[in-house]
């Protein structure tokens, strides 16, 4: 064992502008936080001086990792670079706006000790405090490619996208090492994996104070990730808890 309580993986294309204060807030919450922690930064393909801000930020911080794809692979191959690099005993992901603010980990990390699996935040339940809200497009496209994923391809989540998810350490290769979508439709599918191997899923109500930039197409990229969820059903309905350990397909 590294020894190590918690990584945070943050995924970051051409983030040169927010990542700098997220990483800070990161750190000075994991300054106080009871337990020993790593960064994991996947810098993916940016064209801007991500990786720069991001290796300046971390300086002097004792586990600290800037990877970096070569080219852009997609928000899913970079969550899946960091999630497999992790050493903690629990992996946390983080969109690098921390829209979700990082003091919401302790809500998660308090499923886990519950007994979850797979900890994921989100801005569905009753719960939530949505204290920024996504524009009002986006928002409500948001809340019908839930309605389609919670009808087709699994029931049960009220909110499968949101950037902020954690996993016990022993889940992470059965997991991420079966995903194969690289871009926005990877959330759907890791958590499809998990849910046929039978590892245990707990909806988190969190903080959500959205950050009006945003990389993501809701028209475009909406219609994609419809297309990958129902790839990610095909592609793993053959799974069973069974296959945890087995070799990766
Ligand atoms: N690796 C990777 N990450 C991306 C890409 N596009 C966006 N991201 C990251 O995904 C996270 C969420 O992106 P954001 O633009 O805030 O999306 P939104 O909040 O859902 O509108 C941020 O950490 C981004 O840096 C991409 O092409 N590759
Ligand atoms: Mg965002």
């Amino acid at each position: 064992m590294s020894g190590l309580d918690l990584s945070v993986v943050v995924p970051a294309y051409c983030e040169e502008q927010r990542l700098p204060a997220g990483l800070r807030r990161i750190r000075e919450w994991l300054a106080a936080w009871p337990g020993r922690a790593e960064i994991i930064v996947v810098d993916d393909g940016s064209s801007d001086r991500t990786s720069a801000v991001a290796t300046a930020e971390l300086a002097g911080f004792p586990a600290a990792t800037v990877l970096r794809n070569e080219p852009n692979a997609g928000k899913g191959a970079s969550v899946r670079r960091g999630m497999l690099s992790a050493r903690g005993a629990i992996a946390l992901f983080t969109d690098a706006d921390l829209s979700t603010p990082i003091e919401e980990f302790a809500k998660l990390q308090a499923a886990h000790t519950a007994g979850a699996d797979i900890a994921i935040g989100s801005r569905a339940l009753a719960a939530s405090q949505i204290e920024v809200h996504q524009p009002l497009a986006r928002e409500l496209a948001g809340r019908c490619f839930n309605l389609f994923i919670r009808t087709f391809v699994m029931g049960g989540i009220r909110d499968t996208q949101c950037g902020f998810k954690s996993f016990r350490r022993e889940v992470l290769p059965a997991v991420f090492g079966r995903q194969q979508i690289e871009r926005w439709g990877f959330d759907v599918e890791v958590l499809y994996i998990a849910r046929r191997l039978g590892y245990q899923i707990a909806e988190v109500p969190v903080v959500w104070r959205n950050d009006e930039a945003t990389k993501v197409n809701a028209a475009a990229d909406g219609l994609k990730m419809l297309r990958e969820a129902l790839q990610a059903r095909r592609m793993h309905r053959h799974l069973t808890p069974g296959d945890r350990d087995g070799r990766l397909d």
